[in-house]
């Protein structure tokens, strides 16, 4: 059955991967992101694989921009079916003593708050679509922390207890919610946390083959595709070469 899935964060990364291979299978999807460009490249990719596209481009930090773009919904988009809460950043990577007091504001502005906007407008239009699932992208770093990862770290295991708690207010309305939690993936991840530095962020991913957008994707694609029974919790993924936050086998 075609199904309306809303991911923020789609113009690059996990996001992206996730609004293509839905769009490949048969559903229409609602795309959110700051860069208009490149909301607007994939709005046109996703309608040649056959689906119909919903541009929302706002801010997830800024609770009235969220309000006004769900407020906006009209017609069957009103509908959404997946919810997937994916818009996401590292700012920095810093000793706590030397933590750079704006990185850390970022973090949780997107990370933890603009998660909260965007599930606190969406959930009740999920309530009344029914049998909805919701989908939080986390991270290993909301299972264990590094050194230097300090603040990004506590903004996943933010995210891990959203989604446990999330999990619980939605049970009596049937909806799924499910954790996805990668370890090392090679999108644009690094380039934002080194701020623009491509050789820095080439660099974390030598020695190893890291995840790709597309392996997260096909995860989340399978875990949507499970029967009404069947909620899968909590998924954490890493590279074969990572045997969790702290150890990566690089060559
Ligand atoms: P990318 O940098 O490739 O993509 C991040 C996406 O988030 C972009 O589409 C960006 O869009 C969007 N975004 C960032 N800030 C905002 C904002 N304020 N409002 C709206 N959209 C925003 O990174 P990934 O795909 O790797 O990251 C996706 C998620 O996965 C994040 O939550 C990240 O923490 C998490 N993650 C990543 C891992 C990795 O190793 N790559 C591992 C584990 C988790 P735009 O700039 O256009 O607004
Ligand atoms: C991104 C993965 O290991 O850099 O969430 O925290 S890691």
């Amino acid at each position: 059955m075609k199904k309306i899935v809303f991911v923020t964060g789609a113009t690059a990364g996990f996001g992206k991967a996730i609004a293509q291979i839905f769009s490949k299978n048969g559903n229409d999807i609602i795309i959110n992101g700051r860069r208009k460009e490149r909301l607007n490249e994939l709005e046109k990719e996703l309608r040649n694989n056959g689906a119909d596209v919903l541009q929302l481009p706002f801010d997830v930090r800024d609770k009235n921009a969220v309000k006004q773009a769900i407020d906006s919904l009209f017609g069957k988009w009103k509908n959404i079916n997946i919810l997937v809460n994916n818009a996401g950043l590292a700012q920095g990577l810093n000793l706590i003593q030397d933590g750079d007091i704006e990185d850390w504001d970022t973090m949780i502005d997107t990370n933890v708050k603009g998660l909260l906007y965007v599930s606190r407008a969406v959930m009740p239009l999920l309530i009344k679509t029914g049998n909805a699932h919701v989908f939080n992208i986390g991270s290993i770093a909301g299972k264990e922390v590094y050194q230097k990862g300090n603040v990004y770290c506590a903004t996943k295991h933010a995210v891990d207890a959203i989604t446990k708690a999330m999990r619980i207010d939605m049970l009596e309305h049937g909806i799924k919610v499910t954790g996805i939690c990668p370890g090392a993936a090679e999108t644009e991840f690094s380039l934002v946390r080194y701020k623009g530095d491509a050789e820095k962020a080439k660099n974390v991913y030598k020695g190893f083959t890291p995840l790709y957008a597309e392996d997260i994707a096909t995860i989340v694609y399978f875990a949507a595709t499970r029967p009404a029974h069947v909620c899968i919790n909590d998924i954490v993924i890493t590279p074969t070469a990572q045997a969790n936050a702290m150890y990566i086998h690089k060559v």
